[in-house]
């Protein structure tokens, strides 16, 4: 159930926290599935899952970890936030609908050690039409909402998620953008308007990806592992080159393949009407 509260937050700040999306035992399956992928070096896959080959200090990210188990298929349409990023991708009734409700562009797991961080990224200002805020004719129609999951305790100096709220909205880059870099060591620690957003394992972010977001560096000994789900429409591609696998395919439920794999083409033939 999406409330006037979550409809009136997200519009304000561009993001939610969904306290205790995932109960503890599904954190747990989660974290067994992620200890079970075995060390590998950039660029390198694991049946379906690839370890992404970006800079370093960005930490580990396994790409399509929804290849990597049932915990993983289950958080496809999990009811924790399934209705909520229906209305705010939007859609409908209209023809951003015609191939199933939602499509995931994007699904990764990413584990961070001391040191690691993320820049800062995104922002109202970029205009960008795949991660677009959107609000016309009384409803939502965004491009990108992300589900961020905790699954290890995200505070002070464990390198928690930063967001700056409302700059999905922004007209102005933030005048501190042009010196941040995505990668290369950059986090958004200092940067004036960003606050962190503390979680614990199994509480959740909703945001769109216009938000300006980033990462505080970590300081704390360990990892910080989050799993994070990019929705859009139906109609969306992925963003990098992957691609569902065909065992993916045939055990998901109908409601999970379509959210997978929206794209099926329709049969060759010319079907003729009796
Ligand atoms: O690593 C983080 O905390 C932020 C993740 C992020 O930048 C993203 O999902 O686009």
């Amino acid at each position: 159930m999406v409330s006037e509260m979550d409809r009136y937050l997200f519009d304000l700040r561009g993001y939610l926290v969904l306290p205790k999306a995932i109960d503890g035992d599904h954190v747990a399956r989660l974290n067994a599935g992620i200890d079970e992928i075995p060390a590998m070096n950039p660029g390198d896959w694991f049946g379906y899952v690839h370890r992404e080959n970006f800079e370093a200090s960005r930490g580990i990210a396994y790409q399509q970890i929804y290849e990597a188990g049932a915990p993983f298929e289950e958080l496809i349409d999990h009811r924790a936030w399934i209705d909520h990023v229906k209305e705010f991708i939007g859609g409908e009734g209209t023809f951003d609908y015609n191939h199933g409700e939602l499509f995931i562009d994007e699904n990764f797991a990413s584990i961070r050690g001391p040191g690691g961080a993320i820049g800062l990224h995104s922002g109202g200002h970029e205009r960008v039409k795949r991660t677009q805020f959107r609000f016309d004719n009384g409803r939502f129609m965004c491009g990108q909402i992300n589900i961020l999951i905790a699954l290890t305790p995200i505070g002070p100096g464990d390198g928690a998620t930063m967001v700056i709220p409302g700059s999905h909205k922004s007209s102005f880059i933030h005048p501190q953008f042009a010196k941040q870099k995505i990668g290369d060591g950059a986090s958004v620690d200092g940067v004036e308007g960003a606050i962190e957003v503390h979680l614990e394992p199994g509480d959740a972010i909703l945001f769109v990806d216009a938000l300006s977001h980033g990462s505080a560096r970590r300081v704390n000994d360990g990892d910080r592992r989050i799993l994070v789900y990019r929705y859009g429409p139906s109609w969306g591609f992925f963003r990098f080159g992957y691609r569902p696998s065909p065992e993916l395919l045939a055990r998901l439920t109908p409601r999970r393949r379509t959210i997978v794999w929206p794209h099926e083409p329709w049969p060759r033939e010319p079907q003729v009407k009796p």
